[in-house]
């Protein structure tokens, strides 16, 4: 059941090749461009917009907007921040460019908000299970991306991850929240798994998924995969966070050869130039 394309509102999504997504973080402390579009803590639009528009000339065919920053140890941020972040910010992207744009976002108000303005995709690193939030996602009838985090939420997550065998534990927690999403009422074809490399993983734990991706591929719903400047990039090549290109490429690619139907990436044309490679060799038998 590897299905082609996704239903997101007024746009459909070809995912019949890898596609990339690029990260457009409105947080004054994202761990990789952390602040990029704030000038004195307040959010400069015009500057996410020429990110957003180099990163669209770039191949990007989704835009993931975030309020919340979700890596390890992060801090909450209040429910009427993130409307203030994000909700501009998706408005005015789902106007200027003829891409998806994705809400990367956990709070049943804001993604109910941003549906209204033009959302096409609900990425949910909780998996829809704050309360509301599965049955407002339900309603848009929009694509869902569940994710697997293990440890109770980006400020704990790291202190103790634990599993009998990480690929089994993820394969079985995201078929769980698959049936949960199906009694609300979402289809099925319009379901994305992600590993959630980084949320509660050691590094072994986070190199086992990516070398075993294709195990997650086989449950038939499209993967995402975000690796890019992720810390388990750094434990292995030594680098800092504005370091990690090229690391991030080669988990881009190893993703995309597992299966990956979209790669969530900073670093858009870096990253379309190498798939584009990864696909000239492939030619047509990227049907595995
Ligand atoms: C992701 C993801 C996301 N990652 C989806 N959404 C982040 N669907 C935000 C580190 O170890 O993988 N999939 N939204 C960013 N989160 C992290 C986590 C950032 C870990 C950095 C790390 O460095």
């Amino acid at each position: 059941m590897v299905l082609k394309t996704l239903r997101c509102g007024r746009r459909e999504l070809d995912i019949s090749r890898p596609v990339v997504m690029g990260v457009v973080n409105v947080t004054p402390d994202s761990f990789s461009d952390g602040g990029r579009y704030f000038r004195q803590s307040r959010l400069c639009i015009d500057v996410v917009l020429r990110q957003a528009e180099a990163m669209v000339a770039s191949g990007a065919k989704i835009l993931d907007v975030g309020g919340e920053s979700t890596r390890p140890g992060a801090t909450p941020v209040s429910v009427s921040e993130e409307m203030d972040r994000v909700l501009p910010v998706i408005e005015q992207l789902a106007q200027l460019f003829d891409v998806v744009i994705s809400l990367d976002s956990s709070q049943a108000e804001v993604i109910d908000a941003a549906a209204k303005l033009g959302m096409g995709l609900i990425n949910d690193v909780r998996s829809l299970s704050l309360p509301g939030a599965l049955d407002v996602a339900a309603k848009t009838g929009l694509p869902v991306c569940l994710m697997h985090m293990q440890g109770g939420g980006p400020a704990t997550m790291q202190l103790n991850p634990d599993y009998a065998d990480v690929v089994e534990d993820v394969q079985d927690f995201l078929q769980q929240q698959v049936v949960r999403c199906g009694v609300a009422g979402i289809a099925a074809d319009q379901i994305l798994l992600d590993p959630g490399f980084g949320f509660g993983k050691s590094l072994r734990h986070n190199l086992t998924l990516l070398n075993r991706l294709d195990q997650l591929v086989a449950l038939g719903y499209p993967v995402l995969s975000g690796t890019s400047r992720k810390s388990m990039v750094g434990q292995v090549t030594g680098k800092p966070v504005d370091q990690r290109l090229a690391g991030s490429l080669a988990t881009a690619l190893l993703a995309a050869q597992k299966g990956a139907a979209i790669l969530r990436v900073h670093d858009v044309a870096e990253t379309v130039d190498a798939l584009n490679v990864l696909e000239a060799v492939y030619q047509e038998t990227w049907e595995i």
